[in-house]
């Protein structure tokens, strides 16, 4: 007879979901829980399209330039509507803060939580073929649910849930709830995130470095010191230098480094006085993911980027961040 090694006993994300709710907050009532569906649903519709861009040829100008001035591509425009349109429709989110909208948006009716994503970081990459990702992280409303930027220009270190989805050649969405990270892959098939990295623990050190060195002319001295150092014949390598990885997709370089360890940075320098980075949707999320994976995130003062109060919802910071070894190592450079 036939026969077939069939695991038929997967982990969804909704199972994954609804099974921490039950183990560690059996009297919550359920909103996170619906809000993490419609985020999902929004991670899978994007994945679509952006699979889809290439053949139908949606990749192209779109003739607005978003807040922040870079050039907005068309899946850039689909994209952020796309996590509107879901996070109005799931009726639990009250506040939404995007990369490509100047002001937050207020939606009518209930929600007891804020969002804020950067819906396809990266999205200069596309026309390569390169992965780009959806970054996310989730604050419960302050008392009142009235809903305002109080909600959003508080610290990290309040935030219920952070993560990324990349879209490469599989979606991969990573996740933590302040019990650790976890690792979703899309089985396109059964369209569902099926867990297959749970309790991910980043490397405590590895040779490698990402970051965009085309800037180092406006580094500060002990910036520039220390990449040099690091390509110098490293003892604890064997004799080699620190290897050189870097994608200029965020999403993309920090999943590496999750996975693999190293150090990633975008550092603060004479021209970028806050670096490029901002803080609420793309520094914060993965700052909490590196600290859930039991890495670290700071800035270029050394200090912990999960305690920054940002003053306005796009505000940027240098940061540096990855395994603690290289994390502790790089602070040793700062004056
Ligand atoms: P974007 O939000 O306009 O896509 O820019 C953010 C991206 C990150 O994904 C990446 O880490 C960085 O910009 C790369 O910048 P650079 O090209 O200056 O190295
Ligand atoms: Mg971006």
């Amino acid at each position: 007879s036939e026969q077939m090694k069939v695991e038929t006993d997967i982990i969804t994300l909704s199972r994954f979901i609804l099974e921490e709710q039950q183990k560690h907050a059996p009297k919550a009532t359920g909103e996170l829980t619906l809000l993490l569906n419609s985020l999902q649903f929004a991670f899978k519709f994007i994945a679509h399209n952006i699979r889809r861009a290439e053949l139908v040829n949606l990749i192209g100008i779109s003739g607005t330039a978003n807040v922040t001035g870079d050039v907005q591509k068309k899946l850039d425009v689909i994209g952020d509507e796309i996590f509107i349109n879901a996070m109005k429709s799931s009726g639990n989110v009250k506040v939404l803060v995007s990369e490509e909208q100047e002001d937050l948006i207020v939606f009518e009716g209930g929600g007891r939580y804020a969002v804020c994503t950067d819906p396809i970081d990266g999205s200069s990459n596309i026309d390569a073929g390169v992965s780009v990702g959806t970054i996310f992280g989730i604050y419960r409303l302050k008392d009142d649910l009235t809903g305002s930027i109080r909600d959003v220009l508080r610290k990290g270190t309040e935030m219920v849930a952070a993560g990324y989805t990349m879209y490469g050649a599989s979606a991969h969405l990573m996740i933590t709830t302040g019990r650790g990270v976890s690792g979703f892959t899309l089985d396109t098939q059964l369209g569902e995130f099926i867990l297959t990295l749970p309790n991910l623990k980043i490397p405590h050190s590895r040779g490698i470095y990402s970051v965009n060195e085309g800037n180092s002319h406006y580094w500060p001295e002990y910036t520039k010191k220390y990449i040099e150092d690091l390509k110098k014949p490293q003892e604890s390598l064997g004799g080699k230098p620190y290897s050189a990885r870097y994608i200029g997709s965020m999403v993309a370089d920090i999943h590496r480094t999750l996975l693999y360890g190293g150090i990633f940075a975008y550092p603060a320098d004479s021209k970028l006085k806050n670096g490029k980075l901002r803080i609420l949707y793309e520094c914060f999320p993965m700052a909490m993911l590196m600290e859930q994976a039991g890495g670290a995130a700071i800035n270029d003062k050394g200090e912990r980027i999960l305690d920054i109060l940002p003053k306005g919802i796009h505000d940027k910071s240098g940061i540096w961040l990855g395994s603690k070894g290289e994390i502790d190592r790089y602070k040793e450079y700062i004056p």
